[in-house]
């Protein structure tokens, strides 16, 4: 069988890794299926492309923003274009459903045109200086050389959170692609390419997060590092980043909430729990994975949510008719299959799901079924611990305040939502959940890009992504201009 076979880019030019490795990038709905070969780089490719992005910078840092921005503009129209063609690549190799990966590249799409809007506005401040005859500013300076590792379940949304705030505003990039779904990044990264970006200011280097990620993060010439991905791995990144002293953005896991209260829209809490517990098959960092149940409701959410996850149809992506497609690989299929055994140990008490699908359409995939628990408490594993799956657990609850501090009593805090009719009680939730992100009657997923994404406790180091991505690529300049002609002592010539 023939399949196409990818390169690197650094400094322009398309390469094999120096080792000439490649890793093969299957179609988690059919492992017969072979997307592409790609580089499986190490620590000489990553040493090349940071090498290519530091050249590059010396001229892209004078490059005016809103000129760099306009390639951005050029680079969402070129989606635009390919939507069709980028969602369905990526649907074969990634798994979600079209109109899922339809919805991706959309949020790639969003991003390039809100980000690019901002290469007219990386705003400082002027203030008064407390000398006279004296101006005072800040202004926005690209950190240099960075490096970004982003993660399969948004193969091209994550990437473009990353790699568009970061070139608006002046930096070089070496991007890192999740091993399970690269071509969505070089779809990207092509875009980029054919909208105009000069040579080395994005590099694309492929490989596994020890050989390829670690030489990214322990490089002295990266400035900063942006990761998506587990806490687990994010921490190690935080640690090995440490010891050059790098700024990181760690944007990890979650096990988010959706409390339903006794007087909810129960048909709309039932919609948004289905769509945000097993759409992308429960692989969202934001997927629901508690649903927490006021009593007066309980078996009547239930019994109904029961029904309708057990008629999802589960199968391909690219079949237009399929609801769940397959997890991304068979790590994943094992996490699910292996947290069922956990929460069953644990006494909880499993409603439908449970199983790996096997035979006939789902002989080569690496399918689960939609899976949910009941009678789950706050103090077990399947309650507290992030399965990246379509798994999802069924707490009761009395009064608010208790869902409250249910929903809080967690490590994690991304995304959380509130079904209720009652403002107060929405505005007390608001206040009061620990989360970087809260749904009122809407689900734990739906982030648009102009919004700050991103966690609180162990889901992130508190660094945002869209509203405040800037902020992490850039670093202040603090600037001062004495027009007195004189020398002017801070603190002490004006200090009466
Ligand atoms: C993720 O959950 O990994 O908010 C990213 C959402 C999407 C992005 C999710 N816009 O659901």
């Amino acid at each position: 069988m023939t399949h196409p076979i990818y390169h690197n880019l650094i400094g322009g030019e398309w390469k094999p890794a120096v080792s000439g490795k490649t890793v093969l990038n299957l179609n988690p709905a059919d492992h017969t299926d072979v997307v592409g070969a790609f580089p499986s780089s190490h620590a000489e490719d990553v040493a090349l492309a940071v090498a290519a992005a530091k050249k590059a910078f010396a001229t892209w840092r004078l490059v005016p923003a809103p000129k760099r921005a306009e390639i951005l503009l050029r680079a969402g129209s070129i989606l635009v274009q390919n939507k069709e063609k980028f969602a369905r690549d990526m649907t074969r190799e990634m798994g979600k459903v079209l109109a899922e990966t339809r919805g991706d590249v959309q949020e790639a799409i969003d991003e390039a045109f809100y980000v690019a809007g901002e290469g007219r506005r990386l705003f400082g401040q002027t203030t008064p200086s407390e000398l006279q005859n004296k101006f005072a500013m800040s202004v926005r300076m690209p950190v240099g050389v960075v490096g970004l590792i982003t993660p399969w379940n948004f193969p091209m949304a994550i990437p473009s959170w990353k790699l568009f705030p970061a070139l608006v505003s002046g930096n070089t990039c070496v991007i890192k692609p999740a091993t399970d779904t690269p071509l969505s990044t070089y779809n990207l990264v092509q875009a980029l390419v054919d909208a105009g970006l000069p040579p080395g200011v994005v590099n694309l280097v492929s490989g596994s997060g020890s050989a390829t990620g670690n030489a990214l993060v322990e490089h002295p010439d990266v400035r900063a590092i942006s990761f998506t991905g587990s806490s687990t791995v994010g921490s190690l990144v935080g640690q090995r980043a440490a010891a050059t002293f790098k700024p990181v953005s760690l944007e990890m896991g979650g096990k988010n909430a959706q409390i339903v209260l006794d007087d909810a829209n129960l048909e709309l809490a039932l919609e948004g729990a289905l769509w945000g517990s097993f759409g992308t098959t429960g692989q969202r960092c934001t997927a629901t994975s508690r649903i927490l149940l006021q009593k007066g409701i309980a078996r009547r959410f239930t019994a109904e949510f029961v029904a309708r996850a057990k008629k999802l149809k589960v199968g391909n992506g690219l079949d237009e008719s399929v609801e769940v497609g397959p997890q991304v690989n068979p790590n994943q299929l094992e996490t699910s299959a292996r947290y069922v055994e956990i929460a069953l140990a644990e006494g909880a008490e499993l409603l439908t799901g449970g199983h790996a699908l096997t035979g006939g359409i789902f002989a080569h995939g690496t399918f689960f079924e939609p899976t949910v628990f009941t009678g789950v408490t706050p103090a077990m594993r399947i309650a507290r611990e992030e399965v990246f799956g379509p798994v999802v657990s069924l707490i009761e609850f009395d009064t608010f305040e208790q869902a409250i501090q249910i929903a809080n009593s967690i490590d994690y805090g991304l995304s959380t939502a509130l079904y209720t009719k009652d403002v107060n009680r929405a505005f007390a939730a608001i206040r009061d959940l620990e989360s970087g992100i809260t749904y009122i009657n809407a689900p734990t997923i739906g982030a648009e890009v102009h919004l700050p994404f991103g966690g609180v406790k162990q889901t992130g180091n508190g660094h945002r992504e869209g509203l405040g991505a800037i902020d992490f690529f850039t670093t202040w300049k603090a600037v001062y201009v004495d027009y007195s002609d004189k020398l002017q002592r801070a603190q002490i010539d004006n200090a009466e």
